[in-house]
């Protein structure tokens, strides 16, 4: 298909997907131009990386890939790829996933010695009949893929690691603070197609073999390229159990806006679960039209937004606001 016909006005997606997409985006004005979302601070510089890739032509899935491949490969960022924190055994076991404007997708989890586990998961979407391949066989098939095995401990986190083991032994790190920079991101270009990624070494101190939302399609990360994307940041479990990511999508289906639908999706889970106070969970979400959104549970998360040539880190409104 040529890029003129995969270009999608909003009249014309309200014609082939139904009356929810009308609904869905009502009299909203799309943003011209690519834009692209990503969590916390360090989106900033996976944001630059996909806006070069997206102004030299490249394409959507290629910026969210190469965008977070960015924070995978600095060994001082404590939650993504190598230099990641550890389990409670002391092993780094990566989870990341991908999504295209196709509704394919690939993910990897619990995978060990590799650092670019978004790269990973795009094989599987790519090479394989299949969605996800974790642990051993992840290993394996990324070996097969031509990937490097690496010791991603470094010696700097491995201090870390030793001196919250001698102090306080399974309380887990308290995300915003530590363990603050798992990666969502997603972005939408020129044409207004969509793709997403979502990366982390998961919450540190986790059990070995635990695997957190960030791999798992609907949890961590949700793109349909008719309606928009999402991606979430924060304790996996509850993420998980509310299906977040992909009912912020289907929010922004049924009407609402990116910025309406992080909210009710955080206050869905608050609601449900009692000790809410205690955890953080924070969404971003982009829409088909270009508009975005945030929130979280504790105060503190931040976003990086790319729009019209401007890379801004935004803070996220919260349901806890001291
Ligand atoms: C996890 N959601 O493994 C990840 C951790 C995270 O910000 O996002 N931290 O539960």
């Amino acid at each position: 298909m040529n890029s003129r016909r995969r270009f999608l006005t909003l009249s014309t997606l309200g014609s082939l997907t139904g009356l929810g997409s009308l609904k869905a985006f009502g009299q909203v004005k799309p943003v011209k131009g690519p834009i692209i979302i990503s969590t916390w601070n360090t989106g900033i510089r996976a944001n630059n990386l996909g806006y070069e890739i997206l102004q030299n032509g490249g394409s959507v899935l290629d910026c969210v890939e190469k965008g977070v491949n960015v924070i995978e490969n600095d060994p001082n960022n404590r939650t993504v790829g190598i230099g990641g924190f550890p389990d409670i055994e002391g092993n780094v076991t990566l989870d990341a996933c991908i999504m295209d404007q196709h509704q394919h997708c690939g993910s990897v989890a619990f995978l060990q010695h590799i650092k670019n586990p978004v790269s990973v998961a795009r094989k599987v979407m790519e090479n394989t009949k299949h969605v996800m391949l974790v642990g051993e066989g992840a290993l394996k098939f990324a070996l097969e893929q031509g990937f490097k095995k690496e010791v991603l401990l470094t010696e700097k986190t491995l201090t870390a690691w030793k001196k919250r083991k001698a102090e306080e032994d399974d309380k887990l790190p308290e995300i915003n603070i530590e363990n603050h920079d798992t990666i969502g991101m997603i972005a939408r270009d020129a044409d207004g197609n969509l793709s997403g990624s979502c990366t982390t070494s998961g919450a540190g101190m986790k059990l070995h073999g635990r695997v957190g939302d960030s791999p798992i399609i609907g949890a961590g990360l949700y793109v349909d390229n008719d309606i928009g994307g999402a991606a979430a940041t924060g304790w996996g479990e509850a993420v998980i159990e509310n299906a977040g990511s992909a009912m912020v999508v289907e929010l922004m289906r049924h009407g609402r806006s990116p910025q309406e639908a992080c909210e009710e999706i955080v206050r869905r889970i608050a609601n449900k679960l009692e000790d809410w106070r205690s955890i953080q969970v924070g969404f971003i979400a982009l829409n088909k039209a270009g508009q975005t959104g945030a929130f979280s549970i504790k105060k503190g998360f931040t976003y990086a937004h790319h729009s019209g040539g401007q890379n801004t880190e935004r803070p996220a409104d919260s349901l806890i606001k001291g």
